[in-house]
């Protein structure tokens, strides 16, 4: 077990007009897809430091350091979740490994069925932003994104992609799947960003 990060340890009141959810409900977009070993790959790729892609297979994905988080969970359709644990591969692992060019601002993540959300790289780089593997301990069940998903405790719940395939480094800003269909372009729920509407100048490309 490597080191354990709390995004909100301190945090004792949910975010405005949240609401605690017992239990931990299933909530995406589309069908579950179908892990298969032998064709999953992570990917990094777009502008990145020696222009190359960078790739991992699962299991060579499986064998890098390993973390856990503390966090709160916070989906945009009010309900909160609080104090989950969650263990994986830090974000600043895989920018280590994989660093992103200079001029980079944001990233891309890519899920299975070109599912995908954009996040600012200070967001992706944050010391608690994990591509979870584990909860409290287990695997992450299908449902929950098994065998990666991303996990970015200080935003919104749809900026973590269930089932992650891989991250796009981009040197301008670019809408992900939610974003694109009315969700805030940076969505951190203590500012209450929950659309679009709400973005100020500079918050997000034009619509
Ligand atoms: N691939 C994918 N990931 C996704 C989504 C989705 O539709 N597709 N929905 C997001 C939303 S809106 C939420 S609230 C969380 C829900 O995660 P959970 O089902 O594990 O609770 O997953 C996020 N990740
Ligand atoms: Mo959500």
């Amino acid at each position: 077990m490597g080191q354990s990060q709390s995004a909100e340890g301190e945090q004792q009141s949910l975010p405005p007009g949240q609401r605690l959810q017992r239990g931990w409900p299933v909530t995406h977009y589309g069908p579950v897809p179908k892990f298969k070993p032998d064709r999953w790959d992570f990917r990094v790729f777009g502008a990145t430091a020696d222009g190359e892609k960078h790739s991992w297979d699962h299991e060579e994905f499986s064998a890098l350091p390993y973390e856990t988080v503390v966090a709160d969970f916070h989906c945009v359709t009010k309900f909160s979740m609080v104090g989950a644990e969650w263990g994986g591969v830090p974000a600043r692992t895989v920018l280590e490994l994989a660093p992103p060019a200079a001029g980079v601002t944001h990233v891309m993540v890519w899920a299975e069925y070109g599912f995908s959300s954009n996040l600012r790289l200070s967001d992706f780089a944050a010391g608690t932003t994990l591509f979870a593997t584990h909860r409290a301990g287990e695997l992450l069940t299908a449902e929950h994104g098994f065998p990666v998903r991303l996990v970015v405790p200080h935003l919104y719940a749809w900026k973590g992609p269930k089932w992650v395939r891989g991250v796009e480094y981009m040197t301008t800003d670019r809408r992900g799947f939610w974003e694109e269909r009315g969700y805030h372009n940076i969505g951190d729920p203590h500012k209450e960003q929950r659309y679009s509407y709400q973005e100020e100048p500079g918050e997000g490309p034009e619509l």
